[in-house]
């Protein structure tokens, strides 16, 4: 039955290619956090309306030497990266006296200046034209290392990995799910929202299977994956941001470190300022999202204001499982 087109349009599920339609019911599904299902395409969950943007996404996109790649995990910090991406890349242009009240970040929410290419450029079209934008193009995702368009993966294309610890992303991913269901859908439950983590049902998950994709990849081709941690990100930005230019070949020369450029921009994409701003506040993105819901608290370890110690010991649990042997711990 076709869906009210009054829903915002991260809830229009059945609007979908036919491709799509014809793919569905040969996936593997179950009740989505948001939307009403998710579909196992490649061994990650994804909705129905995402879908056909990860088909056209990996059959077209062409990627370019200079292109910057941030990839995440959901909830975990993609908002901040995209933010302080866009500003470390922009920071000739906007940087000075005076140009600060045009930066296009005061003004804008992150999600806007930097798009997703599965979830907004190529569920919009399925062949944007991209190839006009200047250099470096810099663009966002969600999928997995192993589902990434093979040209991305043959092309000298930079990607930013940023996760997150799994007990944070889950419960941020549990407040903003439910912020993002219709009303009489109910929310989620915690303890349901935490089983399926667990299972591996979660948007773009299994979670510890997206992180160690990346993991592995930046240990076998660190010119190419920078691997970051948001709790890292939080206790150090200074040095983290010093770093992230410097794998993007593009460090912060004395002089701009004297002036302090990179506090500055710290300052800009902190999440007092970026949730004070009134786009922030008021705003939406153009796929219905408040803007508001990507700021909650911004902190490492709130999760422990939600979870059991049981429960907390469970998601330990599965991740020391998964992660064994990859020296990696979240
Ligand atoms: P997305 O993957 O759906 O784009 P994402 O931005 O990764 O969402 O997740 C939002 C989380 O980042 C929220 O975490 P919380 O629920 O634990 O609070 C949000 O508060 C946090 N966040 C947003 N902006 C910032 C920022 N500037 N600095 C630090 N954390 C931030």
């Amino acid at each position: 039955m076709a869906q009210s087109p009054s829903l915002p349009k991260y809830l229009q599920d059945d609007d979908v290619s036919q491709e799509c339609r014809d793919l569905l019911p040969s996936l593997p599904s179950e009740q989505g956090w948001v939307g009403t299902t998710l579909h196992l395409y490649q061994g990650f969950w994804v909705g129905p309306r995402h879908l056909k943007g990860v088909l056209a996404c990996q059959r077209h996109f062409r990627a370019q030497d200079t292109d910057i790649l941030l990839v995440t995990t959901p909830k975990s910090g993609t908002t901040w990266l995209k933010a302080i991406l866009f500003a470390l890349l922009n920071r000739t242009k906007y940087s000075g006296s005076g140009s600060q009240g045009q930066h296009p970040l005061l003004n804008h929410n992150p999600h806007d200046l930097v798009p997703f290419l599965e979830l907004k450029l190529y569920v919009e079209q399925d062949t944007p034209d991209l190839a006009s934008l200047p250099p470096p193009r810099l663009f966002a995702t969600h999928l997995p290392y192993q589902s990434l368009p093979q040209p991305v993966r043959d092309s000298k294309c930079k990607l930013v990995y940023l996760c997150r610890n799994p007990k944070d992303t889950c419960v941020s991913l549990w407040h903003f799910t439910n912020k993002l269901r219709p009303k009489e859908r109910g929310e989620n439950s915690l303890q349901e929202s935490l089983d399926r983590f667990c299972r591996g049902v979660s948007l773009f998950g299994p979670y510890w299977d997206h992180v160690l994709g990346y993991h592995k990849a930046s240990s076998e081709t660190p010119e190419k994956v920078l691997f970051l941690k948001y709790e890292d990100m939080k206790e150090d930005p200074y040095a983290n941001l010093r770093r992230l230019a410097g794998f993007l070949e593009c460090p912060f020369s004395q002089e701009e470190l004297r002036e302090g450029m990179v506090d500055e921009i710290l300052r800009l994409c902190s999440f007092d300022n970026l949730s004070g701003l009134e786009v922030n506040k008021r705003g939406k993105l153009a796929s219905g999202e408040e803007n508001k819901a990507f700021f909650r608290r911004g902190e490492v370890g709130d999760w422990v204001n939600y979870l059991s110690v049981d429960i907390a010991e469970k998601i330990d649990r599965v991740g020391e499982e998964k992660l064994h042997g990859s020296g990696l711990k979240l």
